[in-house]
C-alpha cells in the first residue's frame, strides 16, 4: 500500500489543511497518515482562531507514526512555528525520508496569518534543503525570496532564487497573476510553463489540494515533473466541479472525482 503523510493544520471546513490533504490522498488511492501541527477554527469565509500544537507533541505524533508506518511521500503545510519546522526537518533527516513536498503556508486564503513571523525563514533554512518539491504561491514565493512578483519574469527570478535554497524542484503557482493562470516549474535546468485559463471565483484550499495531489503522485512513484503536470490536470477538474457556498469561497468536490 502506498502511504503519504501530511504534517499540517486542521481545517474544520474540510477545504484546506489536514482534511483536504487526506481527501486528496484517498482520491489517488493512497493511504493517508496525518500529524496535526495546529488547530484552526474556520469555515469557507474566515479563520476565527488558531491554536498551535506544542512542538514536543508534534514530535511525539511524528516519531510514533513514522516508526510504525514508513510514508512513501510527505507533505508539510501549515507548520505555524519555527519549532514545528525544526522538528519536521529533524525527523525527515533522522529517518532519511524521501519525496518531501513543502507547501510554505503563511496566510489563509481569507487573509489570516497561519505562521509566526520567523517561520518562513526557518522553512527556508531548515526544510528547503531537504525538499523534493516546494509549491509556493506568488505571495509565499515573494516572502521567501524578498522578490516582488508582478510578471512572469519575476516568477522566473524567484524560482531561481528559491532553487538556490536547496529544493530539488520549485513550482510557483501563479493563479493570482493578473491576466493568466500560469505555474512555473523549475528543476535548476529549465523552466516548464503550466498554463491554464484564468478561472473566475474564489476557492478555498487551492494550494493545499494542489500540493497534496503532488504528494500522492510522488507516493505512487511518479517523478516530480510528471507529478506536477498530473496535479495541474487534477486541479483543472477540481475547479470545474467546485461547489458554491453562500457568503464564502467555493469548495472542491473531491469525493466525486
Ligand atoms: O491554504 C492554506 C491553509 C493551510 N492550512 C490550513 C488552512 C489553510 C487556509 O485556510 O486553514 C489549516
Amino acid at each position: 500500500m502506498n502511504k503519504a503523510l501530511t504534517i499540517a493544520g486542521s481545517d474544520p471546513s474540510g477545504g484546506a489543511g489536514i482534511q483536504a490533504d487526506l481527501k486528496v490522498f484517498h482520491a489517488f488511492g493512497v493511504y493517508g497518515l496525518s500529524v496535526i501541527s495546529s488547530l484552526t477554527a474556520q469555515n469557507s469565509r474566515e479563520v476565527s482562531g488558531v491554536m498551535p500544537v506544542s512542538g514536543p507533541f508534534v514530535k511525539k505524533q511524528l516519531v510514533t507514526v513514522i516508526s510504525g508506518l514508513e510514508p512513501d511521500a510527505i507533505k508539510t503545510g501549515m507548520l505555524y512555528s519555527e519549532s514545528n519546522v525544526e522538528i519536521a526537518a529533524q525527523i525527515i533527516r533522522k529517518y532519511s525520508l524521501k519525496n518531501i513536498v513543502v507547501d510554505p503556508v503563511i496566510v489563509s486564503s481569507s487573509g489570516k496569518r497561519l505562521a509566526l513571523k520567523n517561520t518562513p525563514a526557518a522553512i527556508r533554512k531548515k526544510l528547503l534543503p531537504l525538499c523534493t518539491v516546494i509549491t509556493p504561491n506568488l505571495h509565499e514565493a515573494s516572502v521567501l525570496t524578498g522578490i516582488r512578483i508582478k510578471t512572469e519574469a519575476d516568477m522566473e527570478k524567484a524560482a531561481v532564487r528559491l532553487k538556490g535554497y536547496g529544493p530539488e524542484n520549485v513550482i510557483i503557482t501563479g493563479g493570482h497573476l493578473e491576466k493568466i493562470a500560469m505555474d512555473i516549474f523549475y528543476d535548476g535546468d529549465e523552466f516548464h510553463y503550466l498554463r491554464s485559463r484564468k478561472i473566475k471565483g474564489e476557492y478555498h484550499g487551492t494550494g493545499c489540494t494542489f500540493s497534496a495531489a503532488i504528494t500522492a503522485l510522488l507516493a505512487l512513484g511518479h517523478n516530480a515533473p510528471d507529478a506536477a503536470a498530473m496535479a495541474k490536470d487534477f486541479m483543472n477538474r477540481m475547479f470545474r466541479k467546485a461547489f458554491f457556498v453562500r457568503g464564502g469561497m467555493r469548495l472542491f468536490d473531491i469525493a466525486n472525482e
